[in-house]
């Protein structure tokens, strides 16, 4: 039996990979942070209770600013795979957080290849590594691809730039099967809250069901090739089964706007929205309101404002990814395209934004965060 160790196991794509390799029937260890609150909640349906004989889901306590602690849990597990997921993922966040974000995006990485090597593994674990479409940030080619040049944008980008090379380096230095998987944009059901698609599907879900008045949005112009986090596990996995190491770049081949996603949600609520203004004082008007979804809301209603508290210090206006080599070689095909996703990202938030709105008719307090 394979074993696995995910770092970030808690968050989207730590989810999605869990179930994918247990399918797949591998043993699976991941790394939790210790939190004041459960952070389980995208992997409670995967957990098995460890005292059951055979149980092939485990939980370990770490971070990757925490050496000994990576190196502990590498040698407690000996795992054959590595996947890196693990990171402080936000880009907003990083302009607010650089320091902190170079540790455990960028040395976090280069703790884990040194652990390996340290511990003398690098013959028998494969390592992967979640590099992103934001290396390319100011693009200097369309669309980007592997041998595409880069030009981070943000503390993100930067830490996860030294990420990248690290893994290039220890795989042409020591001889470690380690991959970069340049992922573009991709989002689900699953993705946190404060991502701009479940920012929009969140926020217009509440909106109808008259939990929220308005939605506070950044730069609706700008463009991301976006896919379901659902597919692009698959290819994480499928990078670590070649024979030779190699770098891909994951992405569907089509871009889109926020203005244009923001479209699609509403139109999944029965909501028809136009956009009206021009720069900070752009909004999107209520034109007209069918089905049964969105019954807070009504024709002539502003429920999208641009704020400019979300407008990022240095932007990434436009991506696009080229994803010619891993259709050749890993015979990459996305199965979700965008608008399905959308679909589904709103279905799932109006559920639960109609048991909220059910709780309140019935008195119960609540309070949904809106703080992004
Ligand atoms: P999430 O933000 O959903 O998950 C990040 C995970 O990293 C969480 O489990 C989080 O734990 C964990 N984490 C954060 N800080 C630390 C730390 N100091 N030590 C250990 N773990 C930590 O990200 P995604 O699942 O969307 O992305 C997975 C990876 O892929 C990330 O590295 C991201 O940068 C990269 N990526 C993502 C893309 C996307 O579009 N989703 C595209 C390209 C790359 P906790 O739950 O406790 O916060
Ligand atoms: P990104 O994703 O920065 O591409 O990083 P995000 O969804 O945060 O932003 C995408 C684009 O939307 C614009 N935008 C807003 N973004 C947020 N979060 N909130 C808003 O209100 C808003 N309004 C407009 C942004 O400016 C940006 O242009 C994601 C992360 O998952 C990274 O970890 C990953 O590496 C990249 O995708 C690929």
């Amino acid at each position: 039996m394979k074993k696995a160790l995910i770092t970030g196991i808690t968050g989207q794509d730590g989810s999605y990979l869990a179930e994918f390799l247990l399918e797949k029937g591998y043993e699976v260890h991941g790394i939790k942070r210790r939190a004041s609150l459960f952070n389980t909640q995208r992997i409670d349906h995967v957990y098995q209770d460890p005292h059951v004989e055979h149980a092939r889901f485990r939980l370990h306590y770490g971070d990757l600013t925490d050496t000994s602690n990576l190196v502990r849990i590498l040698q407690e597990v000996q795992p054959d795979e590595v996947y890196n997921l693990g990171a402080q993922s936000h880009v907003a966040v990083s302009f607010e957080s650089p320091e902190y974000t170079a540790d455990v995006d960028a040395i976090g990485t280069l703790r884990l290849l040194e652990a390996i090597r340290i511990l003398g593994m690098e013959k028998r674990t494969r390592f992967y590594q979640a590099s992103t479409s934001e290396l390319y940030g100011l693009v200097q080619e369309t669309p980007q691809k592997e041998t595409t040049p880069f030009y981070p944008r943000s503390p993100y980008a930067v830490a996860k730039l030294y990420a990248y090379w690290i893994t290039v380096n220890y795989r042409e230095a020591y001889g470690i099967y380690a991959c970069n998987g340049i992922l573009f944009n991709h989002e689900s059901p699953r993705r946190g809250e404060t991502f701009v698609t479940r920012k929009i599907t969140r926020g217009l879900s509440n909106i109808a069901q008259g939990l929220e008045s308005c939605l506070y949005m950044g730069n609706l112009d700008a463009l991301r090739d976006w896919g379901h986090a659902r597919d692009y596990v698959h290819m994480q996995w499928l990078m670590l089964q070649q024979e030779q190491p190699e770098d891909f770049v994951i992405a569907t081949g089509v871009q889109h706007s926020v203005r244009q996603f923001i479209l699609w949600a509403a139109q999944e609520l029965g909501i028809v929205l136009q956009f009206q203004g021009l720069g900070v004082d752009e909004h999107a008007v209520v034109a007209s309101v069918t089905g049964e979804a969105a019954p807070a809301v009504r024709p002539g209603d502003v429920v999208v404002r641009v704020d400019p508290r979300y407008f990022r210090p240095t932007e990434v206006e436009t991506l696009l990814g080229d994803p010619a080599k891993a259709r050749e070689k890993l015979g990459w095909v996305p199965e979700i395209s965008v608008q399905e996703m959308c679909a589904e990202m709103v279905a799932e938030d109006l559920k639960t934004a109609r048991c909220h709105a059910l709780l309140k008719a019935h008195g119960h307090d609540v309070v949904v965060s809106v703080e992004s």
